[in-house]
């Protein structure tokens, strides 16, 4: 039986809690400096972030808008405008360190990188979020495989961007798992095949999800995880607790 080789990572919500205080405040900085009365406030942002992809979120966002441009070209000319403004907004917001990881994630890519892991991201947010990110944080240096919002066709919850990882290891779906934050980032993970485990984040520690082999508050802290790790205790997730949640979920656990 082959263990698990490799590991896609999240990032929005996973890797670190960006979302709230990071893109939404990056668009409602990027409205006003474009002269739009537009501000997305949290309950509000949480509700657009049914919609992946931030150029699409704007656009989603228009359609309940009077004061939108009228035409469908002038509001992507808009929206483009906008997403450039905000992407620049947000990346200056993480290279001065203001979204750091979230607790215990640091720790764990430590961990797998000493144990031989291959690492991979697989986001739908934009490339250039993605490096501010991790040059900010942990470096670039442990991950592999990255693919983001801009090189796939389509976004989650389509499972194109981990089939596109997978593909770039070389790996099957079973040898490999997933650690996602919201339901459309367990469905793309599913959707291609690999097991995930979902850490609750500020978003979407609520939501309803299926199909998770493991999920909890954090991996900063192994209580609280379903199902429970094992042994029983405190302290942080290890990379053993990863692999126990991935073991029944693996093909060669199935019995058929
Ligand atoms: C989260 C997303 C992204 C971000 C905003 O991606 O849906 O759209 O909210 O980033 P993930 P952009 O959880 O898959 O990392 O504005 O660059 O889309
Ligand atoms: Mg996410």
């Amino acid at each position: 039986m082959t263990g698990l080789r490799a590991i896609l990572w999240d990032v929005d919500g996973t890797l670190a809690e960006t979302e709230r205080e990071g893109h939404r405040v990056a668009f409602n900085e990027a409205f006003a400096a474009l002269g739009l009365p537009w501000r997305w406030d949290v309950a509000h942002y949480g509700e657009l972030l049914k919609v992946a992809g931030g150029r699409e979120r704007l656009l989603h966002d228009m359609t309940a808008r009077p004061d939108a441009p009228a035409s469908p070209e002038a509001r992507v000319e808009l929206a483009g405008r906008v997403h450039q403004r905000k992407t620049a907004a947000y990346t200056a917001m993480v290279r001065a360190g203001r979204i750091p990881l979230r607790p215990g994630v640091r720790e764990l890519l430590g961990e797998c990188r000493a144990a031989g892991l291959r690492l991979g991201i697989a986001t739908t947010t934009t490339r250039a979020n993605v490096e501010a990110l991790l040059e900010a944080t942990v470096g670039p240096g442990w991950c592999e495989v990255m693919v983001t919002g801009e090189d796939t066709a389509r976004k989650k919850p389509d499972p194109a961007v981990y089939r596109q990882a997978l593909a770039v290891l070389q790996l099957a779906p079973g040898e490999a798992i997933a650690v996602e934050d919201s339901p459309d980032g367990v469905r793309a993970a599913r959707g291609a095949g690999l097991p995930v485990i979902v850490t609750d984040s500020a978003y979407f520690a609520g939501a309803a999800i299926e199909g998770a082999a493991a999920r909890g508050p954090g991996f900063d802290n192994r209580m609280g995880w379903l199902p429970a790790p094992v042994p029983p205790g405190a302290g942080p997730v290890r990379l053993d607790d990863l692999r126990r949640w991935w073991a029944p979920a693996s093909p060669s656990s199935s019995t058929e």
